[in-house]
């Protein structure tokens, strides 16, 4: 397990993680960045899915994309932390590892779900993430990168990362 800093769409993976919107008929943030970098058979895929609901998770193929899959989630929109937030953006992670497992896939690249359009605080988000992830690769071991678009965002996951260790 480890943090980067980057663009998830160049990284050659067995799946990278979109942070989709319940249409899963593209958006902007890093769901823009990966229609864009896959090509339009992504969106024709993404209209036979019929949407997904937040905490869950749908698998595509990765087209144009180096990763070979790309495994979409809804986080939740940050709506003060009394609404389920935590426990949903835990699902996200979950359940997209599931995906992972399900298709014999080793190795995959989260964004940081939910902390930039849908506005979940970074510290607190980076702290779910890596504590759901390392509670799971306990049981299925995966490669798991945590692709951050910012400087700042790296810094948190990497001492996020520091305090499991
Ligand atoms: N590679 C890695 N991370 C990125 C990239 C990239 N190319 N581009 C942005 N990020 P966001 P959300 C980071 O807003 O908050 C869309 O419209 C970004 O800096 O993409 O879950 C969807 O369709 C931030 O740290 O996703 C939904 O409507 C993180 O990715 C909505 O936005 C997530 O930011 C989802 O909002």
């Amino acid at each position: 397990m480890k943090a980067v800093r980057g663009d998830i769409t160049k990284l050659a993976v067995d799946a990278i993680v979109n942070a989709a919107n319940s249409s899963l008929l593209g958006g902007g943030g890093v769901d823009g960045a990966i229609h864009r970098a896959a090509g339009p058979d992504l969106f024709f895929e993404c209209r036979l899915l019929g949407g997904c609901k937040t905490g869950e998770a749908k698998i595509t193929k990765g087209y144009k994309l180096p990763a070979k899959h790309v495994i979409h989630t809804v986080g939740p929109v940050w709506n003060g932390g009394t609404r389920g937030e935590a426990e949903k953006l835990a699902n996200c992670y979950r359940h997209s590892l599931d995906l992972a497992v399900e298709h014999s896939l080793t190795s995959i690249a989260f964004p940081a779900i939910s902390t930039g359009i849908y506005g979940y605080p970074i510290e607190e988000a980076a702290a779910i993430a890596v504590r759901t992830v390392v509670d799971y690769v306990r049981e299925y071991p995966l490669d798991v990168t945590f692709c951050c678009f910012s400087a700042k965002d790296l810094e948190i996951y990497q001492a996020e990362l520091a305090t499991e260790e």
